[in-house]
């Protein structure tokens, strides 16, 4: 039996470690956002795959929740004395992915083989595969104006004011064979929707039509986890976002943004009292992911109420 993962950053790849844990090396197949995805210094740099490389390969910097630990920064002291300004923190060891990224790229090869490479040179045995080999480029509308992604997340701390999310690029884009495979796949059990962002990491996946037919047609559960506990976000700004946009920050609203796909919602025992209001089954427990324990007691306990509703 086989599990797909949807997923963007840090909270998508936390659950992703646990559930990877819970079910046997080569069940599981994690289908990442690509729209944070960005160049810089002509190199290609895909955050939320790399997340998920460097968390399912034990190489992740766990405070810092991207990049990879022990890393050192000599090549970003380096340009910065010449007069570079880095913004955007780039290791040495995270670097040289990059490089080989973006020179495997201009040979003509595929993104979702890059990454494959990567993750067996890694030895990780779930499958990480982007949510296109297209590009997509989340764009954010603010009060200061239009902001790649990046350049809001990051440069500018996610300060401005949202106004609109869009997916440049999303609406003529396609998946790719390997995550239409994966989502078709005789032996799937369920695809578990990581809490992850709805607005800037789940909805670019779900921007990509062939993506979302392929979820709406699905034979298994869809089951998903909320990135709220209570009204705030573990790390990021998703209830900021929510409040920017006239949305309430709760159980109910999460519910609410992925109404008609999910078919039931995971919430924390801090909002058990949403569950009864809510249009579809919804399930409390402990969402915090703080160690790996966490990450593995939530994958299971995912994974169980999807097979119950499986049966
Ligand atoms: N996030 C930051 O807040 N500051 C950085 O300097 C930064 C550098 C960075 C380098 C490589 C990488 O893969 C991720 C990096 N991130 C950084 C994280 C990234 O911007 C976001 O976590 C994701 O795009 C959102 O999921």
């Amino acid at each position: 039996m086989t599990v797909v993962a949807l997923s963007g950053g840090v909270g998508g790849a936390k659950l992703s470690l646990g559930l990877y844990r819970a079910l046997p090396a080569d069940a599981l197949q994690v289908v990442v956002n690509t729209g944070d995805d960005f160049d810089l210094l002509h190199l290609r740099i895909c955050p939320d795959l790399d997340t998920a490389l460097y968390t399912l390969g034990d190489r992740e910097h766990r405070e810092q929740g991207w990049g990879r630990r022990d890393e050192s920064w000599d090549l970003m002291g380096t340009l910065e004395s010449l007069g570079e300004p880095m913004w955007f923190k780039l290791g040495d060891a995270d670097t040289a992915l990059h490089v080989l990224r973006t020179h495997r790229l201009r040979s003509g090869i595929r993104l979702t083989e890059v990454i494959d490479d990567v993750r067996r040179q890694f030895g990780i045995r779930a499958r990480i595969l982007p949510m296109t080999d297209c590009t997509v480029a989340t764009r954010v509308e603010t009060d200061d104006g239009e902001l790649a992604f990046q350049e809001y997340f990051v440069r500018r701390r996610c300060e401005p004011r949202v106004r609109a999310i869009r997916f440049e690029g999303a609406a003529t884009a396609h998946t790719t064979a390997e995550v239409l495979a994966a989502l078709d796949a005789p032996e799937l059990e369920a695809i578990v929707l990581c809490p992850s962002n709805p607005y800037l990491s789940i909805d670019p996946l779900l921007a990509v039509p062939d993506l979302r037919a392929a979820l709406e047609k699905r034979r298994v559960p869809l089951i998903a986890v909320s990135p709220l506990i209570g009204n705030t976000a573990v790390k990021g700004p998703t209830a900021k976002i929510m409040a920017e946009l006239g949305v309430a920050s709760s159980a109910t609203a999460i519910a609410a943004h992925y109404a008609g796909l999910i078919d039931a919602l995971v919430i924390d025992t801090i909002d058990a009292q949403h569950a009864a209001h809510l249009p579809i089954p919804a399930f409390a427990t402990q969402t915090l992911m703080r160690t790996l324990d966490d990450r593995v007691r939530l994958a299971e306990f995912v994974l169980a109420r999807a097979r119950e509703l499986g049966r």
